[in-house]
């Protein structure tokens, strides 16, 4: 059984422990709205609170649904996850129910799970989303990075998928982005499984990586056909703006690992030194290295690094240029009258209503000669 549950939250969480369910993790999901839960036929425990019919991207109903059942919502994650080291909590930013439950659950699982260390997988919207969307992100984020008992975010990057695949449909991005993300921490997870004669990356210093609190990143990269240690560090390096996580922005992780996957020549080309002089050296660094005839592939996986500022004012940005703009939209949802310039013309389609009836007798004089 894999060491590492994955609880969604909101409908994007639930289609990520969907994914989860598939490559073998423990998983559970939390919803408001149980008819969008029931379509994560792979995902066997789900809690749906009652009285709830989604949050229709308002975070504030998905925090009070924590803070009227949390109670409900931690027996609940206590009785779904057996013997997992690392709880992660998946959610998208944007939506009202996951962005607006998770920080606290995450805050209040941190306490309540004896032994199990908590973090997040944290989406982030596409940069066209609208203002509603936009307002859910940047406070959710800030709420997250205020946790202090928190282990690994790790921030999915939709844009990063629609980089990749500019002309996909949503649902094709959010089924990629969910993919990758699930695969990354698979992937490493299973190289803790694997032995080597120089030098294992085990359970242990896999959860000594993501147990660090900040923003993580894995990523891995084929190196087939280098011939230098700086095309090998290069390639690494770029592999830290490609994956499907936020990419990095500045110095300062704080522990890593670099795990290396291939024939023993190409191993040669690796230099820790140059490898992390774009992100400074880590207080740590944990390194596995299994020898084999398969594709060279370097896998790396960056912890405690800070909140990516720059994508993170992308989406804040077009709020702020537009402020008036929506401030107005906003007012005038209360304020705004339409005057009939015709009111006049209503006079036309009133009816009389009392029709008086006139007597036969005066009827017949009327025809009277
Ligand atoms: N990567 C990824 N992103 C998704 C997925 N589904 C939705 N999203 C993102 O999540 C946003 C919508 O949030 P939901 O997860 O549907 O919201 P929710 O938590 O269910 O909250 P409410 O529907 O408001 O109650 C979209 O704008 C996307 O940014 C998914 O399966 N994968
Ligand atoms: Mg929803």
């Amino acid at each position: 059984m894999k060491s590492v549950g994955i609880l969604g939250v909101g409908q994007a969480g639930g289609n990520m422990a969907e994914i989860a369910s598939v490559l073998g993790f423990q998983t559970a999901l939390i919803n408001t709205n149980q008819r969008d839960g029931a379509v994560n036929t792979r995902v066997e425990r789900k809690y749906f609170v009652p009285g709830y019919n989604g949050a229709g991207q308002d975070r504030s109903l998905g925090m009070r649904a924590v803070q009227e059942k949390y109670r409900e919502m931690i027996d609940f994650v206590l009785g779904s996850f057996k013997n997992i080291k690392l709880l992660l909590v998946a959610f998208s930013t944007d939506g009202g129910t996951g962005s607006g439950m998770s920080p606290l659950l995450i805050d209040l699982l941190i306490d309540q799970l004896p032994g199990i260390k908590v973090g997040a997988i944290a989406i982030i919207p596409e940069r066209n989303v609208l203002a509603g969307n936009r307002i859910n992100t940047a406070e959710c984020i800030e709420e997250l990075s205020q946790i202090e008992g928190i282990s690994s975010v790790f921030l999915v990057d939709n844009d990063q998928m629609r980089k990749l695949k500019p002309q996909s449909s949503k649902h094709e991005i959010y089924l990629s982005a969910n993919r990758q993300t699930v695969e990354a921490i698979s992937h490493v997870l299973k190289i803790t499984n694997k032995s080597s004669f120089y030098g294992n990356f085990d359970e242990t210093d896999l959860m000594n990586i993501l147990g660090t609190r900040g923003v993580t990143l894995i990523s891995s990269v084929a190196i087939t056909d280098t011939k230098t240690s700086a095309e090998v560090s290069t390639k690494v390096q770029s592999s830290w703006e490609n994956s499907i996580f936020c990419p990095v922005e500045s110095q300062g992780v704080i522990r890593a690992g670099l795990i290396y996957e291939g024939p023993e020549t190409i191993s040669k080309l690796i230099n820790v030194p140059s490898i992390f002089e774009r992100v400074g050296e880590p207080v740590q660094l944990f390194e596995g290295t299994y020898l084999s005839e398969t594709d060279p592939t370097v896998t790396t996986i960056l912890a405690g690094l800070y909140f990516p500022t720059r994508r993170l004012l992308s989406l804040e940005e077009s709020l702020e240029k537009n402020k008036e703009r929506l401030q107005n939209l906003v007012k005038k949802e209360h304020t705004q009258k339409y005057e009939s310039s015709i009111s006049w013309a209503s006079n036309l389609k009133i009816k009389k209503t009392e029709k008086q009836t006139v007597s036969i007798t005066s009827k017949l004089s009327k025809y009277k000669k």
